[in-house]
């Protein structure tokens, strides 16, 4: 009984703390960037139709007028191949995938279950529901540890929070699938790991851990 209040406290304190909800305000200057940009844009669409509107002659200028847009076609088409090629060079080394893929240093199978964690050093051979693993497991700190996440039933998701409740990593456990997650714990202590996958009532109950020294 003590083991779900805690259990229920644990999950209601990550709910309500600050430092998870800092996470998401990065998240949401990107959308009101994004939101302007888009604003922005779309002004200039209906500033740059009222334009042709307005400036557009009668009848007898049609061929002109052809010309004029078919020109105009012409330079939007450059100008946007070459802003496209000047973003994807400028973002494209930004992206943070590179940045996990290293040489594992420890392979560690997990299977979800419902509704528990089942962990054990190395990849498994066998089939999940027959792996027989344990809800806590030790890692070394400041190496590359290989998560091969499945699952022995339905869809859980494996993340992993660190003492003071903050999500360090995720990733999906399904059913038929080797899900890779890749980590370096940099600070030792205790992680816990949750299930982001509602999976039935005891979904909270299925609580593991790592302990990293
Ligand atoms: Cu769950």
């Amino acid at each position: 009984m003590s083991f779900i209040i805690k259990t229920l406290i644990f999950e209601s304190v990550f709910q309500a703390n600050p430092i998870v909800m800092i996470q998401f305000i990065p998240l949401l200057t990107i959308q009101t960037f994004a939101a302007v940009i888009s604003f922005i844009a779309g002004a200039l669409v209906t500033l740059v139709v009222f334009f042709l509107i307005f400036t557009s002659s009668k009848e007898e200028d049609k061929t002109s007028a052809k010309h004029k847009v078919y020109k105009m076609r012409g330079r939007y088409f450059f100008g946007l191949v070459l802003s496209i090629v000047i973003v994807l060079l400028l973002t494209l080394r930004l992206l943070p995938y590179e940045k996990f893929q290293g040489t594992p240093e420890e392979t560690v199978t997990v299977v979800a279950m419902q509704w528990m964690w089942k962990m054990g050093p190395g990849l498994s051979d066998k089939k999940p529901a027959e792996f027989g693993g344990a809800g806590e497991i030790t890692l070394p700190a400041n190496k590359m540890i290989r998560f091969v996440v499945t699952s022995s039933d339905v869809n859980h998701s494996f993340g992993i929070y660190n003492s003071k409740g903050v999500l360090v990593t995720q990733t999906q456990a399904m059913p038929q699938y080797n899900n890779i997650l890749e980590h370096v714990f940099d600070e030792k202590g205790e992680y816990h790991i949750l299930c982001l996958e509602y999976c039935g009532l005891p979904h909270g109950l299925m609580v593991g851990k790592i302990n990293i020294n």
